[in-house]
C-alpha cells in the first residue's frame, strides 16, 4: 500500500509508522491525540514522564498551584467535563491539575497511545521518503508523517550556573523536578536560591518546616496575593449565563481571559485615583487584574512606574524591617516585564525570625561548597539547597532533541541566533513539523489553555486540509518566516519587555540569543492571524503532494501592529467617510478627534498670535523650548488637506519636535479651501516664511537659522515654500521637514491604487481634498505639485519620510528621488508599516516614536 494511501485511510500500518508523532503528554499532548483520534489519523504520543500532567507532572514543589483561575485554566473542548469535573478552589494546586489530566486522559481512553518514560533521542526529516525518522531511548525507530513538539514551554530546568554546585554533598533539590513522594524539610537549615514564581509559591511552605530558612535573591519580583478561596463568583455567574459566550471572549481576548479592556492612562488620571483603581484591581486576586487597570502600562515607562509605586507600597505595608521590605522591592525593571507573581504569604514569610533574605547583588556567591554556600565574606552551612533557578524557556525542551530538517540543517543550528518560525507553530526548512505553543506564539503571555487548544485545533485542521486536498507536506516559505520574525520585532519593540534581563528575553541563560520570545500582539489577533492564514489559502505556506504544488507566498502581517489596532478600532466604529462631509462637517469631525488624543510633551512656552499672510492676517501658535535661545525656528504647516486643520491642529507632533530638536515651532493657520482655493495656502505659505525670518529675533529665533517643514498637504506648503524662498530671492533656509507630502496632483502613482482603500487616507479622499483646493488645470503648476517643478536644484537639504500604506507614498518618494537627482542632499525615510497619519500620533502610537525621533534628529542636523 502506497504511503499516500495510507494516509488518506488514516489508519496506521504498524506501530512503527504512523500519521503523527506527538512529543508530549500534557495538556497540549493529550488533546491533540484524542482529535487526530477522532480524525483518523493514527498517532503515538512519546512522554519522557511517567505519567500524563506535562509541567505539572514535573512540579510538584510544596506549595505549586497556576495562577490562572480554574474558571479560566480548563479545557474547553469537552463539555462533558463542565458537568463532570468540579474544581475545588479559585487556583487550584498541582495535585488537582494533574488528578484532572489524568481525568481527562482516562476519561477518552488516551492512555493507550501514550508511551511513558520514553525521551525522543532525534527526529530527522527523510526527504526521500517524505516522513520523520523518530528514534526513542527505548531504541524504538518510528516513522511518522507529521511530527508534533507538545513539549511546553517551561519544560527543561536551566543550569543554575553557580560555581562549585557539584562539591556540595547533601541533598539538592529543584523545583521543577521535585521529588514525587515529597521532601520532609522539618528542622533542616535550608537554603533556596532564585526568587521567581516556583520560589515564591514555596517559600512560605518551606519556611513553615524548616528550622532556618536562607533566601538568595539575584532580582526581587513583583508579586500580589492569590486571595484564593472559591472561583470568583463573577466569572461563574458569566459561565452559567453564557458559557460559550465566555469562551469566545477567551479566545479573542488579549491574554486568553475575559478583561474588560481599560481605557485609562495611568498618567491620565491623580495618583490617588491611580492608587484607588490599583487597589480595586488587587482585590481581585487575578494575574492580569493589576497590568488590565491602565491603557498604558505596557507601553509607557512613566504609566508602569505607577504600578511599580502602587506594589512597593504593599510590600512596605507587610514588611516590618524597613532594609528587608526594600531588598524585596523590584527597581530597575517594569512590571509585567519578568513574570509577575502570586503568593500567598510571601512577603509575610520574612517576618518570621528564623527566615533571612540575601541580596546576591551586594554580596554575590563566591562557590558552593561541599556542606553550604560561601556568599560576601560570609560561609554557612546547610543541610539542604533548593535550586529554584527557573528554565531554558520556550526552545530549551523544542532544541534539546536533535531534529534534523532538510538538507542536514538541525534546529539547535538555526535557531542558534533566535527561533526563526511561522506564526510560532512551523519553520522553514522542517515540513511537517509543528510546536504547540512555540516560540512566536502568545504561548507563555497567554493562558496556556486557549493557547493550547487554538494551536491544536489549527493543526488538527491542517491536517484535514492535507488529506483533503491530497498533499503530502506543508512548510512555510522563506518570506512568510522573515515577515513572521519582523511582525513579532514590530509588537516586541513597542513594549517594555526589551529594557529587562528576563526569561521570556532569554537572559536567563548565557548565551542564549536576546529576543522576545512569546508573541506580544495578544491572543485574539493571533488567532485571527492564523485563521486568515488557512482562509487565504494557506498564505506563507508551500503543500507539495504527488504530481502537484501548491506555494502561496507572502506575508500575513505588514502593517504596525499598534497601527492596525487603530485602523480595527477605528472600523468598529463605522465612521462616514470625510469625502461624504461638508468641508464644515469634515471640519468639526477633525476637531473632535484632536480633542481625544494626547496632549504631546510639555514645552517650555506657547503663545498664540497672528502674522500677516498673503490674503490677510493668518494665526499662529508658537512653540519655544524650555532650553535657553535665541532657537532655532521651524516655519510649519499641518496638515488636512488644505481643507481642515489649523495652527494647533498638529499640537502633539509639534511639541514632540520643539522639545526634541530644540527649537521654535512657529505653526501658521493657512488660509483653507474651498473658501481659498489654490494658490493660496502657497502663497500663505510663502508669506508666513518672510515675516517669521523678518521678526525671528523678537520671537527668540535666529533668523539665520530656519527650517520649513509640514505635514500632508502642510508638506506640500512646506515643499513649495521652499521653492518659492529659492526662486524669490529668500529668505536662505537651512532645510526642508517633509512628512508624507503631496508632491503630485496628477495622482497617478502606483500607491494610489495599492493602497486606494483602508488606510484613513483613501484615495477617493485624497480626490476630495484637490477637488476642494485646486482646479484639474492648475494642479500641474509647481505652486501646487512640487514634484513637477522644471528644476529642483539649489533648494535647501530634505528629510523626505513617506509610509508604506499611504496613496501619497510614491509620490513622496518620487520628490525624495528628484531632490537627490538635482543634487539635493536628502535623507529619506520610508516608514515600514505606517500609514499616512500614523507618524503623527505622539504617545497614541509607540511605532511612530523612532520615524519621529529620526525626523528631529534631521532638524537637529539642518539647524544646530
Ligand atoms: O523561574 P524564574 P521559576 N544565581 O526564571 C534566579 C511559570 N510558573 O521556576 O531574576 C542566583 O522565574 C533568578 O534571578 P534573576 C511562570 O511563567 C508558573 O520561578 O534571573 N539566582 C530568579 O529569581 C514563571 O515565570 C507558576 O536575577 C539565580 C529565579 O532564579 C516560570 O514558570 C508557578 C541564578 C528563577 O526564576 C518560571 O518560574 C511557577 C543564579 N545563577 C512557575 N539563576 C504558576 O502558574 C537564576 N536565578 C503559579
Amino acid at each position: 500500500m502506497s504511503r499516500q494511501n495510507r494516509f488518506v485511510r488514516g489508519y496506521a500500518v504498524s506501530k512503527a509508522d504512523v500519521d503523527v508523532v506527538v512529543v508530549g503528554a500534557g495538556f497540549a499532548g493529550l488533546y491533540l491525540l484524542r482529535e487526530l483520534r477522532a480524525n483518523g489519523f493514527s498517532s503515538r504520543v512519546l512522554e519522557a514522564g511517567g505519567d500524563v500532567g506535562g509541567t505539572w507532572y514535573w512540579n510538584r514543589y510544596p506549595g505549586a498551584r497556576c495562577d490562572i483561575s480554574t474558571t479560566d485554566y480548563t479545557y474547553t473542548w469537552d463539555p462533558e467535563l463542565h458537568e463532570q469535573w468540579t474544581w475545588s478552589e479559585k487556583h487550584a494546586t498541582q495535585p488537582e491539575i494533574l488528578k484532572y489530566a489524568q481525568f481527562v486522559a482516562t476519561k477518552h481512553d488516551l492512555y493507550s497511545s501514550i508511551d511513558f518514560d520514553t525521551k525522543v533521542t532525534s527526529a530527522a526529516w527523510n526527504e526521500s521518503a517524505q516522513h520523520w525518522n523518530v528514534e526513542t531511548s527505548t531504541g524504538e525507530s518510528i516513522s511518522a508523517r507529521h511530527y508534533v513538539m507538545a513539549t511546553g514551554c517551561l519544560s527543561i530546568p536551566k543550569d543554575p550556573d553557580i560555581p562549585g554546585t557539584d562539591r556540595y554533598r547533601g541533598p539538592v533539590y529543584v523545583t521543577g523536578r521535585w521529588p514525587h513522594e515529597g521532601v520532609d524539610l522539618t528542622g533542616k537549615r535550608v537554603a533556596v536560591i532564585g526568587t521567581g514564581s516556583s520560589s515564591i509559591q514555596s517559600i512560605p511552605h518551606i519556611a513553615a518546616q524548616a528550622a532556618e530558612l536562607v533566601v538568595f535573591q539575584r532580582t526581587p519580583n513583583f508579586s500580589m496575593p492569590a486571595f484564593n478561596g472559591p472561583q470568583p463568583s463573577d466569572r461563574v455567574a458569566r459561565l452559567k449565563a453564557d458559557r460559550k459566550a465566555y469562551e469566545t471572549e477567551a479566545r479573542l481576548s488579549g491574554a486568553g481571559v475575559p478583561m474588560e479592556l481599560p481605557t485609562v492612562s495611568a498618567l491620565g488620571v491623580s495618583r490617588d485615583e491611580a492608587f484607588a483603581m490599583l487597589e480595586r484591581s488587587w482585590q481581585k486576586g487575578e494575574l492580569l487584574a493589576l497590568g488590565a487597570t491602565f491603557s498604558d502600562v505596557g507601553t509607557n515607562r512613566e504609566a508602569n512606574e505607577v504600578i511599580c509605586d502602587f506594589m512597593r507600597s504593599k510590600i512596605k505595608e507587610v514588611v516590618n524591617d524597613p532594609g528587608t521590605a526594600e531588598l524585596l522591592s523590584p527597581r530597575g525593571h517594569s512590571y509585567g516585564t519578568k513574570r509577575p507573581c502570586m503568593d500567598t504569604n510571601y512577603f509575610q514569610t520574612f517576618n518570621l525570625p528564623h527566615v533571612r533574605l540575601v541580596d546576591l547583588r551586594k554580596t554575590p556567591i563566591s562557590t558552593i561548597t561541599e556542606t553550604g554556600i560561601e556568599f560576601g565574606d560570609e560561609s554557612k552551612e546547610f543541610d539542604v539547597i533548593v535550586y529554584a533557578t527557573g528554565f531554558d524557556a520556550m526552545t530549551g525542551a523544542i532544541v534539546n532533541v536533535d531534529i534534523t530538517g532538510k538538507n542536514g540543517l538541525t534546529l539547535k543550528k538555526k535557531w542558534e541566533h533566535g527561533p526563526l518560525t511561522y506564526l510560532g507553530l512551523t519553520s522553514v526548512g522542517f515540513p511537517n513539523l509543528y510546536m504547540i505553543t512555540g516560540p512566536g506564539s502568545p504561548s507563555v503571555l497567554s493562558n496556556m489553555m486557549v493557547s493550547i487548544e487554538q494551536h491544536v485545533e489549527w493543526i488538527r485542521d491542517t491536517l484535514i486540509d492535507l488529506r483533503e486536498g491530497g498533499f503530502d507536506t506543508i512548510e512555510p516559505t522563506p518570506m512568510a518566516e522573515e515577515g513572521w520574525r519582523v511582525h513579532c520585532t514590530d509588537c516586541a519593540d513597542i513594549t517594555l519587555f526589551q529594557d529587562t534581563n528576563s526569561w521570556y528575553m532569554g537572559a536567563n541563560v548565557p548565551g542564549k540569543p536576546r529576543v522576545l520570545f512569546p508573541y506580544i500582539g495578544g491572543v485574539g489577533r493571533y488567532r485571527q492571524t492564523c485563521d486568515e492564514v488557512r482562509a487565504r489559502g494557506f498564505l506563507g505556506f508551500e503543500l507539495v503532494g504527488s504530481g502537484k504544488k501548491q506555494r502561496n507566498d507572502g506575508i500575513v502581517r505588514r502593517v504596525q501592529p499598534d497601527v492596525d489596532m487603530v485602523l480595527e478600532m477605528m472600523g468598529q466604529l463605522g465612521l462616514p467617510p470625510i469625502e461624504s462631509m461638508s468641508p464644515a462637517e469634515a471640519r468639526a469631525f477633525s476637531e473632535a478627534s484632536s480633542a481625544m488624543r494626547p496632549p504631546g510633551p510639555e514645552v517650555g512656552e506657547m503663545i498664540d498670535g497672528t502674522l500677516p499672510g498673503a490674503g490677510g492676517p493668518l494665526e499662529y501658535r508658537l512653540y519655544r523650548p524650555a532650553t535657553k535661545g535665541p532657537h532655532p525656528v521651524v516655519v510649519y504647516f499641518h496638515g488636512g488637506g488644505w481643507v481642515f486643520g489649523s495652527h494647533v491642529s498638529d499640537d502633539p507632533l509639534c511639541r514632540e519636535l520643539c522639545k526634541n530638536a530644540d527649537v521654535v515651532i512657529v505653526s501658521v493657520n493657512y488660509r483653507h479651501a474651498p473658501e481659498d482655493r489654490f494658490p493660496a495656502a502657497a502663497d500663505d505659505g510663502y508669506a508666513a516664511l518672510q515675516w517669521v525670518v523678518a521678526n525671528a529675533a523678537s520671537l527668540g529665533g535666529d533668523p539665520t537659522r530656519v527650517v520649513v517643514a509640514g505635514w500632508s498637504a502642510g508638506g506640500n506648503v512646506a515643499a513649495v515654500t521652499a521653492q518659492l524662498a529659492r526662486d524669490n530671492g529668500g529668505p536662505a533656509l537651512k532645510g526642508q521637514l517633509l512628512l508624507t507630502p503631496v508632491t503630485d496632483g496628477s495622482r497617478q502613482h502606483g500607491s494610489h491604487h495599492e493602497n486606494a482603500d483602508g488606510y484613513i487616507l483613501t484615495k477617493s479622499l485624497m480626490e476630495w481634498f484637490w477637488n476642494h483646493y485646486a482646479d484639474p488645470s492648475d494642479r500641474s503648476h509647481p505652486k501646487a505639485s512640487p514634484l513637477l517643478a522644471r528644476d529642483l536644484s539649489g533648494l535647501p537639504p530634505a528629510m523626505v519620510v513617506t509610509a508604506q500604506f499611504d496613496p501619497l507614498r510614491d509620490e513622496g518618494d518620487a520628490y525624495a528621488r528628484a531632490l537627490m537627482g538635482a543634487g539635493v542632499p536628502v535623507e529619506h525615510l520610508e516608514a515600514r508599516g505606517h500609514i499616512h497619519t500614523s507618524i503623527t500620533m505622539v504617545d497614541a502610537l509607540p511605532s511612530g516614536k523612532p520615524p519621529r525621533a529620526r525626523m528631529a534628529a534631521a532638524l537637529r542636523r539642518f539647524l544646530h
